[in-house]
């Protein structure tokens, strides 16, 4: 599969806008600012596909890209998640969870977490939630770079307890150098392949 075939299709501010379920969608869902949008860039081979710093607060929408006619690449808003499980009142709130719980064909959701600090309670929070549902998960460890090699292993191996996953459940990655980059492709491709 050929991940720099890409283009963006719709920002969808409702479930009734979402592009034909007729290829898996892959979801990527992280705390504001842990590299969410950096990581589509690289995944995709692009400088500025998904628009990077973006500020929090914004309107949120669910924007949908589609590779190589195979697989929809869905970039969720930052959390917010926790606020958007506890009280699901405000209507994008209702927007992300009816997304993940209703979307039939979202195939794995990519969960991204910051290699160089703890897991987060809105982490977890995400984690539980789609344990609870059912969702398939792909924890991804970013901003590796930042790291030397011997703590990128002794913090993933903290964050693997904390989600009680095993190594071969995760990647490690870095948007800056591509490490994982091509790992996380494959993983990605799997999904079309079983599609
Ligand atoms: N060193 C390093 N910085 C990164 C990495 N990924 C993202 N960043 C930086 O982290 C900040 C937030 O990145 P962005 O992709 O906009 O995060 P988002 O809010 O989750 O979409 C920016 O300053 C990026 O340059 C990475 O893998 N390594
Ligand atoms: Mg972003």
């Amino acid at each position: 599969m050929n991940f720099n075939n890409v283009r963006f299709l719709i920002s969808a501010f409702s479930l009734g806008q979402l592009p034909e379920p007729i290829y898996p969608d892959i979801a990527f869902a992280g705390r504001s600012n842990v590299g969410k949008s950096s990581l589509i860039n690289r995944l995709v081979g692009r400088k500025n596909l998904v628009k990077t710093s973006a500020r929090p607060g914004k309107t949120q929408s669910l924007n949908y890209f589609l590779v190589d006619d195979a697989l929809y690449l869905v970039d969720l808003p930052g959390y917010g998640f926790a606020r958007v499980s506890r009280k699901m009142q405000s209507s994008w709130q209702q927007l992300i969870t009816g997304y993940l719980s209703g979307r039939r064909t979202l195939a794995c959701v990519v969960v991204i977490i910051d290699l160089r600090h703890e897991l987060k309670p809105l982490d977890r929070e995400l984690v539980d939630w789609l344990r609870h549902h059912g969702v398939a998960f792909l924890p991804v460890y970013t901003k590796a770079d930042k790291l030397s090699k011997n703590r990128q292993t002794s913090h993933a191996s903290a964050l693997d307890a904390a989600l009680t996953i095993t190594p071969g459940e995760r990647i490690i990655f870095s948007a800056r150098t591509g490490q994982g980059c091509r790992e996380l492709q494959s993983r990605l491709a799997l999904y079309h392949e079983s599609w």
